[in-house]
């Protein structure tokens, strides 16, 4: 049984990790770099040991020091969070090879996974719907001219070693064909050292639709539900929710089926996430599967009343699932908003630096999962993502309310958030519907724009006026000073100041 975890992240996620480590008695260890000595997961943890300089691709991706930090510590396992080494084959092996488990799934399954030619290969196989398209890497421009008269244009190619929005191209005419796989070919060599790209048609105005799983290595799998994720801006989830306001019970039933057929055709053991593209009929396909924990969990924890790192860690320790898909139901409704060191009001510039001060909101149905703190200096040198703040409700509607309550209460000063941009997310009516897709941001910028707004100036000119009347009234009651002039009390107040520095 696994006595001691070492967290080979930084930030929120370790946090949460360490969180549920303590609960289970086990004893979490913490690695961070120079840039992170004062970071709360460093003080949250039983023991800290430092793995290099800042820059995260000379500590917290540098396989070898954080192996040695787990052989100094004697820890039996490393959680690997989100982000950095999580979806890195190589380091599950090696940790494999070292005597320390990996929690998370095999490296067979990550690298399976990650290619993302061999991922459609594989659902194409388990019978799992995916985008109608190529399922070789395009070797010649006429083959690939003669593919996508069948599938009909527009379509998109996609590097197979990319994934979340990077190394793709959209085509919507036969001269960009050409041109446009070349491109795709040598950004994804550049990018990935890998030039094997595919094509897909091109499906206008998705949904992103994702189905956490939980699997365990004695061959049970069961999906947690769905998570409505298509509130993104430059493939950066802004705002994730469950139940989707569009997923009927039928359909969910099907994409659940699905995606267990999906993670179970990788042997997959762990907590995983199957990503859809969904129509606005409700006809979905496989994107792309994430094998790793992802930042939306807890909304699927939430609504499904299931720890998911504690779920992790008892796969890794062998255990079989203690949930039957039966269990399992959707009570009430949660929502994410991922709170960023970021302008929204000046382009979403990264804005690190010291928190001055940070209230966080608390009351019923709200979780935090955050690790600022008043007088820390957030680094430039890691993702902006500095909290995420989840709420719950028995509905929709009160959940919406809630989020709003939550991110008027949430206060943090001496650094520019997305908190605001967040609200107005609350406030547009086709959020509040639940009528959107992923151009939710794009359509809908006349309320999500900075509010140099009408209502912004009417209420300073109302300010001013309440102002000048206020002062003229003062002014009405002006006494008579003793040299028979009429002053008004702000004068006299302005010679007595002047008069006491004399
Ligand atoms: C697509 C697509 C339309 N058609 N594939 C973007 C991220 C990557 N995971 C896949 N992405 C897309 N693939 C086909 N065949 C549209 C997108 C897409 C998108 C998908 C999910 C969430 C937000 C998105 C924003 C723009 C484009």
């Amino acid at each position: 049984m696994i006595k001691k975890i070492l967290v080979a992240n930084r930030g929120e996620i370790a946090i949460r990790v360490m969180r549920t480590c303590r609960e289970m008695g086990i004893k979490s260890v913490a690695v961070y770099s120079e840039a992170d000595r004062s970071s709360m997961h460093v003080r949250y943890a039983d023991e800290a040991y430092c793995i290099g300089p800042a820059p995260s691709n000379e500590s917290y991706l540098v396989i070898d020091n954080i192996i040695d930090a787990a052989k100094r510590c004697h820890a039996d396992a490393i959680h690997p969070g989100y982000g950095f080494l999580s979806e890195n084959a190589g380091f599950a092996d090696r940790c494999e090879q070292e005597g320390i488990i990996f929690i998370g799934p095999s490296s067979h399954a990550i690298n399976t996974m990650g290619d993302k030619i061999t991922a459609r290969q594989k659902m194409l196989g388990a019978g799992v719907p995916v985008v109608p398209g190529t399922s070789e890497p395009i070797q010649e421009i006429d083959k690939a001219i003669k593919v996508i008269k069948e599938i009909g244009l527009p379509v998109m190619v996609k590097a197979s070693a990319g994934g979340g929005g990077k190394g793709m191209r959209l085509i919507h005419e036969e001269s960009e064909i050409e041109p446009g796989i070349k491109a795709a070919q040598s950004e994804a060599l550049a990018a990935f050292g890998n030039d094997a790209v595919y094509i897909e048609k091109y499906i206008n105005s998705p949904h992103h639709i994702e189905f956490q799983v939980l699997a365990d290595k004695h061959g049970n799998c069961i999906h947690l539900f769905e998570r409505e994720c298509s509130v993104q801006r430059r493939h950066q989830k802004v705002v994730e929710e469950t139940p989707s306001p569009i997923m009927t019970p039928e359909v969910r039933k099907e994409m659940g089926a699905h995606a267990v057929a999906a993670a179970r055709a990788v042997n997959y053991a762990s907590a995983g996430t199957i990503e859809f593209i969904v129509d606005d009929n409700l006809n979905y396909y496989f994107l792309e599967m994430n094998t790793r924990l992802q930042v939306e969990h807890p909304i699927t924890e939430r609504v499904v009343g299931v720890d998911l790192v504690k779920e992790q860690i008892n796969i890794a320790n062998n255990l079989p699932l203690r949930y039957k898909q039966e269990d399992l139901k959707q009570n009430g409704h949660a929502i994410e908003v991922r709170i960023y060191a970021e302008d929204p009001d000046n382009n979403f510039m990264p804005s690190p630096g010291k928190v001055m001060h940070i209230t966080e909101p608390l009351g019923l149905g709200v979780r935090h999962d955050g690790y600022v703190y008043e007088g820390y200096t957030i680094p430039m040198f890691y993702d902006p993502m500095i909290s995420k703040l989840i709420v719950w409700a028995p509905t929709r509607k009160e959940a919406v309310e809630r989020m709003k309550r939550a991110l008027y209460a949430y206060k943090i000063t001496g650094i520019k958030t997305s908190i605001p941009f967040l609200s107005r997310v609350m406030n547009t009516p086709a959020f509040v519907e639940g009528r959107y897709n992923t151009h939710f941001i794009q359509d809908n910028q006349q309320y999500l724009e900075p509010k140099d707004d009408a209502s912004q100036k009417i209420r300073d000119v109302a300010a001013i006026t309440a102002f000048v009347d206020y002062i003229s009234k003062i002014e009405s009651k002006t006494r008579v000073s003793s040299n028979g002039s009429s002053v008004s009390n702000w004068k006299a107040f302005g010679r007595k100041k002047s008069l006491n520095r004399l």
